[in-house]
């Protein structure tokens, strides 16, 4: 399993592992064969390939974390009860919070396209969510037994345009299986997408051994039930490592309105072809913009950009209170904070009065771009 590690370089003589699931206090470490050789263990002991550590006083003293994917040195392994403790976290190539996962290289976002229905909104938000990791992200649309040749054509030809070609696959016919193990070869990849698409399902079928619950989506609602609860790391034959991850359905975004221009494929595409007249161009309403026009994903962009800056203004507010809001001092120790009256409520707009600002915002640009931490479209 050592090819498919990330490349850090473990110490010599040590034995270490990856750390393929965590359950309260417990870590269960895969270990890295060729270490255990290094570390020179007699091979009579018939090591056995998974060891059941806990985490070493040392590292809760200094909060050090460990997390699936992690690569760590175990000591004092008892290999008869399978047992050991973890001395040292190997530094990390990649860290994600949600889900918690280590050393990670891309992302493997699966979404049925029946069942539950495909719905592009949240397909976008998965795909700027994965986009925003910085890793690299396949896109694979399952259970494409429920709908034939011509839709699936037609969802291929839609998605190009955004900047992904999707691997479409069905676990139960065994459709796109090898064309997607090849993406899988290399190094580590988070299966992540909604409930109930088949991610676990899919897992199922690529690693018979892994032998992961699966559970029917729910009638009513249309929606997976959440049977996947923790992140759970798994060896692929041909090469590779998958981590299961529970679906979650709305991955909430926090990425600023600058980054936000970085997440839509699109954008790049059209900034290869052009520039923006302004070098801090967000696209939105700003005159000799190479970005605004007619592609599909386009008043996403303008939705998510207006929840970005709405975002970063509350951040901005809470970090400094006074800027924003009036302090008042009631008697004693009691310190309030209203709202200046003279500021505007930023409001999310529709799309149509998206666009109708959009006319009224080409006049105002200038003074925009003078303050550019106020959002585009608040109320002047
Ligand atoms: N039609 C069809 N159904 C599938 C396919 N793959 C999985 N399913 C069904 O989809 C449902 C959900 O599958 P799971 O594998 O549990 O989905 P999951 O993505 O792991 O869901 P969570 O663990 O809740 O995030 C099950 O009823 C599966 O039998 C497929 O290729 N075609
Ligand atoms: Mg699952
Ligand atoms: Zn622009």
């Amino acid at each position: 399993m050592s090819s498919d590690l990330p490349s850090t370089t473990p110490p010599d003589g040590k034995l270490t592992g990856t750390v393929v699931a965590v359950q309260a206090n417990y870590y269960f470490v895969q270990l890295d064969t060729t270490s255990a050789a290094s570390a020179n263990l007699p091979p009579a002991l018939h090591q056995p390939q998974q060891l059941l550590c806990t985490r070493r006083t040392r590292l809760k003293k200094i909060g050090q974390k460990v997390m699936v994917g992690d690569q760590v040195v175990v000591d004092q392994p008892d290999w008869q009860g399978k047992r050991g403790a973890i001395s040292q976290v190997l530094p990390r190539s990649s860290q994600l919070d949600r889900p918690p996962i280590a050393n990670a290289n891309q992302i493997l976002l699966v979404f049925a396209i029946e069942e539950p229905t495909l719905d592009p909104h949240q397909l976008t938000r998965f795909l700027v969510k994965a986009e925003s990791t910085g890793l690299q992200i396949c896109l694979c649309l399952s259970k494409c037994d429920l709908i034939d040749a011509a839709a699936q054509a037609a969802w291929h030809d839609r998605l190009k345009p955004w900047g992904y070609d999707p691997v479409f696959i069905s676990t139960y016919h065994g459709i796109g299986l090898e064309q997607l193990k090849q993406q899988l070869r290399r190094g580590m990849t988070i299966v992540s997408g909604p409930s109930g698409v088949g991610k676990s399902s899919l897992i199922n079928q690529l690693i018979p051994a892994a032998d992961l619950r699966v559970s029917e989506v729910s009638g009513k609602l249309g929606r997976g039930r959440h049977t996947t609860r923790h992140v759970e790391l798994f060896e692929l034959a041909d090469g590779g490592l998958l981590a299961d991850t529970p679906g979650f359905n709305q991955p909430d975004l926090d990425c600023s309105p600058e980054a936000l221009t970085q997440y839509f494929p699109e954008i790049a595409q059209r900034l290869q072809t052009g520039n923006c007249q302004f070098n801090n161009c967000r696209h939105h309403a700003e005159p000799g913009c190479v970005v605004q026009g007619e592609w599909e994903r386009y008043p996403l962009y303008v939705q998510f950009l207006t929840e970005a800056i709405e975002r970063q203004q509350q951040q901005q507010q809470q970090a400094d209170p006074d800027a924003i809001m009036k302090r008042k001092v009631r008697g004693k120790d009691q310190v309030t904070y209203e709202p200046r009256l003279n500021r505007h409520k930023y409001r999310q707009e529709s799309r149509r009065s998206t666009k109708q600002s959009v006319q009224v915002m080409k006049g105002r640009v200038e003074d925009f771009l003078d303050h550019s931490d106020q959002a585009p479209d608040e109320e002047a």
